[in-house]
């Protein structure tokens, strides 16, 4: 088991995030990695390699040009425009009826973002694309024959969309990876793998996202949500009650092509470890049916009980059988870090669920 990271995660380190109102410290914080890294050091639970450089073009095929572009530079922009050196944060955001184009240096934040929770510093871009490279990394690996790679992303990425950041989330890792994974390396111009492709004669290499963060993973939804070659599976609180409120419901189940390929779990609050493996049972079958070549697990510890932003019930025994179970799909598997702020408890849970998924 491999282990991808980059120190460059700490380039983005947020000065404060909304919520309800009130301007926090934020929970998405650089220690968390740093807690995950010295677990799995202390667990000896394989080697930790940084990611390969990639350049833009598997980022491109999830992500719009003119969206890439704007993160490149906002933050340079927004100050020479006058904005807050601390951090860009929007006060008009684009929204249904208003949703015009409009991308001047102080005012795209509003239209490339839907929420307050996601500041831009001069770092951010560059620690999103490391991010996006230890996935991508981590992707290659398993095209080149592993078994199962850990992808210790941060920032993380599973609620920013095609076009679209918030919720700590400015590259979709997961969703990058996944279609890494499904079109191969030569469609993307990307010849540094070890390998030569595979021929596109063979079978479509379909994959399954599951996602296992607390929160639902609506920029994942939403980038694959038109397709049937992207099977996307979350297990997430309603969002009846909980982040991120406007997606992630069960009656959202793809539509055109990808009709029948998104399933929502969204659970009650206080789900215990046998209520959670249950669902999880269930989802498992659903990614069995699909028959993937490859899986990109969205691992999320924000499902712990000591989570200061989730309200699930989640003990550090269930990590490692939520691994086994998962591992029992006996699928090439990618783990891509999402969220989880229970500082403490970070490490002990990455390790759990990577020793389960390494079992059997
Ligand atoms: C990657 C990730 O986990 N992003 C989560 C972003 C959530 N931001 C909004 C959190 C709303 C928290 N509501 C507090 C409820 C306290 N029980
Ligand atoms: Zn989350």
């Amino acid at each position: 088991m491999v282990t991808i990271f980059s120190p460059d995660h700490a380039l983005h380190d947020a000065p404060h995030e909304f919520l309800d109102g009130k301007l926090i410290v934020p929970h998405e914080v650089p220690i968390r990695v740093q807690m995950i890294l010295d677990a799995l050091e202390g667990a000896g639970i394989g080697p930790i390699q940084p990611p390969r450089a990639f350049d833009l073009n598997p980022i491109r095929a999830v992500h719009d040009d003119d969206y890439l572009a704007y993160l490149a530079l906002a933050y340079e922009r927004w100050v020479a425009a006058g904005g807050a050196a601390a951090a860009v944060l929007p006060s008009t955001l684009a929204v249904r009826w208003m949703s015009r184009r409009s991308v001047g240096p102080l005012v795209a934040p509003g239209y490339y973002s839907f929420d307050l929770s996601a500041p831009i510093v001069a770092g951010t871009y560059r620690a999103a694309r490391a991010a996006a490279d230890a996935a991508l990394t981590g992707a290659a690996l398993l095209l080149e024959g592993q078994q199962l790679a850990y992808a210790l992303c941060r920032p993380p990425g599973h609620h920013a969309g095609r076009d679209l950041y918030g919720g700590y989330c400015y590259l979709n890792n997961a969703a990058i990876a996944a279609h890494f994974l499904r079109v191969g390396s030569w469609e993307l111009g990307v010849s540094k793998l070890g390998q030569s492709p595979t021929p596109n004669s063979q079978p479509p290499r379909r994959v399954a996202v599951l996602d296992i963060d607390f929160h639902h993973g609506n920029g994942t939804q939403q980038i694959f949500y038109e397709r049937d070659d992207v099977l996307f599976v979350s297990i997430h609180a309603d969002p009846v009650r909980e982040y991120p409120y406007f997606a992630g419901y069960a009656d959202e189940c793809g539509a055109g092509a990808g009709a029948g390929f998104n399933l929502n779990f969204p659970l009650e609050a206080g789900v215990t470890n046998a209520r959670y493996l249950a669902v999880l049972d269930q989802a498992l079958a659903a990614i069995a049916d699909f028959a993937p070549r490859f899986l990109v697990l969205s691992a999320g510890f924000d499902t712990f009980g000591g989570d200061p932003i989730g309200d699930f019930a989640l003990t550090a025994d269930a990590y490692p059988l939520i691994g086994g179970r998962i591992a029992m799909l006996g699928l090439p598997t990618l783990v891509v870090q999402e969220g989880g702020y229970a500082l403490a408890a970070l490490g002990e849970n990455a390790v759990g669920l990577l020793r389960g998924l390494t079992k059997n």
